[in-house]
């Protein structure tokens, strides 16, 4: 379904991207078939690259014929391109085979690429010449402005997560917040509602949130149910997919959004959205007001196959829904009925709770893993007493599920510090996203497992996105609650 009046809004709130030069030097090694030079931007980039090419010998005879290969971080530089077949398009893998006819000349490639090092192949010149790479360029474009992001000292250790983390935000924030600019270059909701909180304690650009959030509700599926994604380009379209989570993070950015910004009209404009999902997802639970998770459908909250999802995705309905009866109780609305149904999906809720283990169980299996307690710490199923105890028990119990991704880590830290552990919190925020930085990268990555960094779900790191949105958070835990 396609709501006009929201597209044209969204449409206004378009930013014009700033772009920078950014011009790194060539150099004398004279290239031929087969030859293989790398260059190195020193920090991420998103945009568009030139590159200079000289000759040397006679006048060249046949086209040049290269391969460039753009990598965020050293490691995608060493992978067998041509071994990956996972179940994402290879079509992601950042690379081009080009052609230059007329030499010498500057060649400028027209695909947009996220990148910090620059490979280029020699394939064939011909027995009369060779090249010289003189000069590379990159046009660089984010919607983020450097000149607005809020400076703070902060200490060394510290600094360099958060600049990280602000640089992860800023190269994801183009005419949209980005998941990641190598992949999947689009708005998903899950990551949305990460970049805005970033957002507002760095580059404040609001605008862009409220943005983001008449995409999504100008472009909806049947009856009005929101995505998890949707596409700009060519036209605003909606993907098809949902997610239970995701769809009910609306709730919760937009009441952000309107924390922070007091922006009354998009929070009348969007609350009409916000108990939309509320009444679709009804229909979700069943006749003991727990989570059919067959009915819910995908529940994401972590890149996790294994994960059972009963515990977590009825967390997240009440988290959300202290959100909506925020939202309805600001706008004057009678809230009495969303109010008992919380108390009801909150029984439902502590009925997975197992005193014999202290902790929350989740699915027929009993399952117990870290999101299931996360989240119900997060939705305040639990007072922060008992979260604290229960976290301490999960810290105990080897056989839990774990977590995956930066994504399930941000919703971990912020468990430690809803329930006061804020120094465990900054320790644990330290151990995790600094061992990304140890792994010598500029930003913070889709997912990183510290035991092993290589690890992937999609059957290889030549797809993975080393610049994502979702762990851009450092920055918002440190300024928010630390400086
Ligand atoms: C990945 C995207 C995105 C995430 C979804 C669930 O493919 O990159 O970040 O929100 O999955």
């Amino acid at each position: 379904m396609i709501n006009k009046e929201f597209l044209a809004r969204a449409e206004e709130l378009k930013p014009v991207l700033i772009e920078e030069e950014i011009t790194i030097a060539g150099s004398d090694r004279v290239l031929e078939d087969g030859d293989e030079i790398v260059f190195d931007f020193g920090n991420h980039y998103v945009g568009y690259l030139s590159i200079d090419f000289g000759t040397q010998g006679n006048h060249p005879d046949a086209p040049l014929m290269f391969a460039v290969q753009f990598a965020e971080i050293g490691e995608e530089l060493d992978q067998d391109l041509d071994a990956y077949h996972g179940w994402i398009s290879r079509s992601w893998i950042q690379r081009e085979i080009i052609h230059a006819d007329d030499l010498p000349c500057t060649v400028k490639l027209e695909r947009r690429y996220a990148f910090r090092y620059v490979k280029i192949r020699i394939l064939s010149t011909s027995s009369n010449y060779s090249v010289i790479v003189k000069q590379l360029k990159a046009c660089t474009v984010s919607s983020a402005d450097e000149s607005s992001l809020k400076a703070v000292k902060m200490s060394e250790e510290d600094a360099k997560l958060d600049k990280a983390a602000v640089r992860t935000l800023h190269s994801c924030m183009q005419d949209v917040f980005e998941d990641g600019p190598k992949r999947d270059r689009r708005l998903w909701l899950g990551d949305l509602r990460l970049q805005a909180l970033a957002n507002y304690e760095t580059f404040r650009r609001n605008d862009l949130v409220a943005r983001c959030l008449y995409l999504f509700a100008g472009t909806t599926l049947e009856k009005g149910r929101l995505a998890n994604n949707l596409f700009v380009r060519p036209e605003v379209e909606c993907d098809y997919q949902t997610m239970f989570d995701y769809t009910l993070f609306f709730i919760d950015t937009l009441r952000d959004y309107y924390r922070e910004t007091q922006d009354r009209k998009t929070l009348e404009d969007l609350e009409p959205v916000c108990m939309k999902q509320y009444e679709l997802l009804s229909e979700c639970f069943d006749e003991n007001d727990l989570i059919d998770v067959k009915k819910a459908g995908n529940i994401f909250i972590d890149w996790n196959f294994t994960l059972d999802k009963q515990a977590s995705g009825q967390a997240v309905w009440l988290y959300a829904m202290n959100d909506l009866v925020f939202i309805e109780k600001e706008l004057g609305h009678n809230t009495l009925s969303i109010e008992a149904d919380i108390g009801r999906k909150k029984k439902a809720a502590l009925s997975l709770f197992d005193e014999r283990k202290g902790l929350f169980v989740s699915g027929e299996s009993r399952q117990v893993s870290w999101m299931s307690q996360v989240w119900m710490i997060l939705a305040k199923a639990v007072d922060a007493e008992k979260g604290r105890e229960i976290l301490e028990i999960l810290e105990k119990e080897s056989d839990a599920v774990g977590m995956n991704s930066p994504y399930a880590y941000h919703h971990y830290i912020q468990a430690l510090i809803d329930c006061g552990e804020k120094e465990k919190a900054y320790a644990k925020m330290h151990d995790y996203w600094g061992g990304m930085l140890e792994n010598g990268s500029d930003t913070f990555w889709e997912l990183y497992n510290p035991e092993d960094p290589s690890a992937s779900p999609y059957g290889g790191i030549a797809v993975h996105s080393f610049c994502h949105a979702w762990s851009c958070t450092p920055a918002y835990f440190l300024r928010k609650y630390y400086y």
